[in-house]
């Protein structure tokens, strides 16, 4: 899943990519870079990020959805949770809602998604992005994040929204200090095998890898994206949410050719 943020204060691109037809530029880049999803999003989740308003979420997302639908058959995504945005995107030609409240923040986002019929993306939170820095208290993280995914899970398909539709995301650094969302990703296997369905994992750029580089640029994290890349894929993950898709996608073709392998060794 390659990002496609169009807000003006996203500490990764760093609004680079705010003006629709730079957005809409950018999304048929990492399309022809093998990105497998584009993922449209106009609000900052950045911790203690201002929140948007409806209207003003639609006026950045809804002409880069619509530019992209026209222009490339890569599947659309929007990242929201809000359902008016979510069903303005999709009657946009949108096949994917990501939802960073896990269907928490909308009531009527799982009846959107569900009477749709398009592919969730449930990540766990807990609070909003000026709280989460707060709502870090787990008895047992791994347990205590599986747990209240797979009540997401399950409030989705509860709403219609069919099980092989759905996505589950751990939510790297979102009310999560860093040595948890290590944790969470050290136990990715776990983690599948509790939720039972396909895991996302968005940890590209994000400053859990501070603890590593130190104060590298943010361009430095690349590398540690790419690492975590290769782990997450290794350890049970089905899609990774990156802004660089070009080297997570020529990783992601290296390790199918080594499983292939090893498949034929297995079979020979
Ligand atoms: N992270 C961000 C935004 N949306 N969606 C999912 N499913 N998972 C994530 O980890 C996630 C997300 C924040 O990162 P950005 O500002 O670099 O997009």
């Amino acid at each position: 899943m390659g990002v496609v943020n169009v807000t003006p204060d996203s500490f990764s691109d760093g609004g680079r990519f705010g003006d629709a037809e730079q957005a809409i530029a950018h999304g048929l880049a990492l399309a022809d870079a093998g990105a497998a999803v584009l993922d449209v999003g106009g609000e900052s989740t950045r911790p203690g990020a201002t929140p948007v308003d409806a209207d003003e979420e639609l006026r950045r997302t809804q002409p880069v959805v619509a530019g992209l639908v026209a222009r490339t058959s890569v599947p659309v995504s929007i990242d929201t949770t809000k359902a008016g945005v979510a069903a303005a995107a999709l009657e946009a030609g949108a096949s994917m809602v990501n939802d960073v409240s896990g269907g928490v923040g909308d009531s009527d986002m799982l009846r959107v998604v569900a009477d749709a019929g398009v592919m969730l993306v449930v990540m766990h939170t807990r609070g909003t992005p000026r709280t989460m820095i707060e709502e870090t208290n787990y008895d047992d993280v791994v347990r205590d994040v599986a747990d209240e995914l797979r009540a997401r899970v399950d409030a989705a398909l509860a709403a219609g929204v069919r099980a092989e539709a759905i996505l589950a995301d751990p939510g790297i650094g979102f009310a999560k200090t860093a040595p948890q969302s290590f944790t969470l990703l050290a136990a990715l296997p776990e983690l599948a095998a509790r939720v039972e369905v396909p895991l996302l994992v968005g940890a590209s750029r994000k400053s859990l890898f501070k603890r590593v580089l130190g104060d590298a640029p943010v361009d430095a994290r690349e590398e540690a994206t790419l690492a975590a890349t290769v782990w997450s894929f290794t350890h049970g993950a089905a899609a990774v949410r990156v802004h660089d898709v070009a080297a997570s996608a020529r990783a992601a073709q290296l390790l199918d050719t080594i499983e292939r392998a090893t498949q034929r060794g297995m079979a020979a």
